[in-house]
């Protein structure tokens, strides 16, 4: 019984500091996000690099804090609002698995930074920095586990979950440790403390939002906790709950998350314009929409750090470049809050597990080619942000005939005074497409042949005699302002 008090004393606590301070729920709806790992984006600072062996990809590769501030007008060229960061926590110094701790999930010490990526100075200095450039951050949260070799499972060892709750839990996911990790135990008094102390800790470092790693393995009462407090402070709260779908996010959301990455779409757009799959998969994870509590805020992804590359599987190279040119300009269109990682605006390839993280490459060293889809990321994200309807607007799936479900995708967004029709044709070739208005369920009325609101592409849309006409690209998608 005793953990349940203390969180008990917790929950007092903090609906106290709720009722003496309500805060407006903070928002991420209009925001695009940037995934920056920062060991594999930009080297500002040779001098911090022990240990770096850039041709080993388990090893550390020297990017910083340095390197991501130099690299801040990069980010705003791009387009992005706000920038994740995979976590700087001081790391275990020995390697696991023949793997060094450069993707930050391993922390030996959740108050510092590690000195690859330099001091906590710097990471003051960097947020301040961001701000001033305009751009939210963004920082991972790790709660469930220490790094394998982390000093305090040996000075701590009463704050980790025992085997025998692991073997008695009818939780295993919560319980027992996510590959073989040292697991938390949340149950405690004392790591609650210290995680809750972590996140005030990270929050008076200039941090505007967190993004909670593996929840699924982290018991729902002391999420719950985290998160009330976090809503209190102002910070957003992004969950990553491996493979989520609709219910999932929205559950979660309801819970007190702002946020949840929709796996269950990332997964539908790659095996529609990458694999041989169809729309109408997508079509199903859209049609669900209606079940979020806060559908402008559920974070969409084509590929992260944890999956394979979305170009990843296309046999040529140009392929994949075309295909990730339209799941961005795709992504663009939805409702949500996009998270670019770094390297997909220009296409760039890996499968699982370190190849998904191979060094970021800027302008200098790309093929024109790598440029062509960067201008089309570019494009597709100006035309959101300049555009009440797809940044913030409500999101309603059009009916297309069953026939053409596969290849072609049909939704408006409407808001701030402006409606927009978005296209996507999944068919190899290039389309026209002329649908019965009424058929669609859409009103319009008649309207010229208008070209897409994304810049350098060659799409159009008119409307006439009750029919919408779409023309694109194979592969490829468009947004239209209807009049
Ligand atoms: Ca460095
Ligand atoms: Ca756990």
């Amino acid at each position: 019984m005793r953990p349940f008090l203390f969180l008990g004393a917790l929950l007092a606590v903090s609906v106290a500091a709720a009722q003496t301070a309500p805060a407006a729920r903070p928002s991420f709806e209009g925001q695009i996000i940037y995934q920056v790992m920062p060991d594999r984006f930009h080297d500002g600072d040779p001098a911090n690099n022990a240990g770096v062996d850039r041709a080993n990809p388990h090893a550390w590769h020297g990017g910083d804090l340095a390197g991501l501030g130099q690299k801040l007008p990069y980010v705003q060229k791009l387009g992005a609002t706000a920038l994740w960061l995979t976590p700087v926590y001081r790391q275990q110094t020995a390697n696991s698995f023949d793997t060094s701790a450069y993707h930050g999930y391993w922390p030996a010490d959740f108050r510092d930074v590690d000195p690859h990526f330099g001091t906590l100075a710097d990471f003051r200095a960097f947020t301040a920095q961001a701000r001033g450039a305009g751009l939210r951050v963004v920082l991972d949260q790790v709660i469930n586990h220490y790094g394998y070799e982390a000093p305090a499972v040996k000075t701590h060892p009463e704050w980790f979950t025992p085997k025998a709750q692991c073997g008695a839990s009818p939780d295993k996911d919560v319980d027992c440790p996510l590959s073989g990790l040292p697991d938390l135990n949340q149950r405690r008094a004392d790591v609650q403390g210290a995680l809750l102390g972590n996140a005030d800790f990270w929050r008076a470092q200039g941090v505007d939002a967190f993004r909670y790693d593996a929840i699924k393995h982290v018991p729902a009462d002391f999420l719950k906790t985290l998160l009330d407090r976090d809503r209190t402070a102002g910070t957003w709260t992004l969950g990553e709950w491996f493979d989520a779908d609709s219910g999932t996010v929205a559950e979660w959301q309801q819970a007190g998350f702002d946020s949840l990455f929709l796996f269950s779409l990332q997964r539908a757009m790659k095996n529609a314009l990458l694999g041989g799959g169809g729309l109408s998969s997508v079509r199903g994870v859209l049609e669900r929409q209606g079940e979020l509590p806060r559908p402008g805020e559920v974070a969409l992804f084509l590929d992260n750090h944890d999956v394979p590359r979305f170009a990843q599987g296309s046999l040529f190279e140009d392929e994949g470049q075309a295909r990730t040119r339209a799941g961005l300009r795709a992504l663009m269109t939805l409702r949500g809050v996009p998270v670019v990682y770094q390297g997909t605006e220009i296409a760039q390839r890996g499968g699982p597990d370190p190849d998904n993280r191979r060094d970021m490459r800027f302008e200098a060293a790309w093929t024109p080619a790598e440029k062509a889809v960067f201008e089309a990321a570019r494009a597709a994200i100006a035309a959101r942000k300049a555009s009440p309807a797809l940044s913030r607007g409500t999101q309603t799936l059009l009916n297309v005939p069953e026939r053409l479900g596969d290849d072609l995708l049909l939704l408006t967004r409407e808001g701030g005074g402006q409606r927009v029709l978005a296209a996507w044709n999944n068919s190899t070739k290039r389309q026209t497409y002329s649908l019965k208005l009424s058929a669609l369920g859409l009103k319009a009325s008649a309207q010229a042949v208008t070209a897409s609101l994304y810049a350098g592409q060659n799409a159009k849309l008119s409307v006439s005699g009750g029919y919408l006409h779409v023309s694109l690209d194979g592969k490829d998608a468009a947004a239209f302002a209807l009049q």
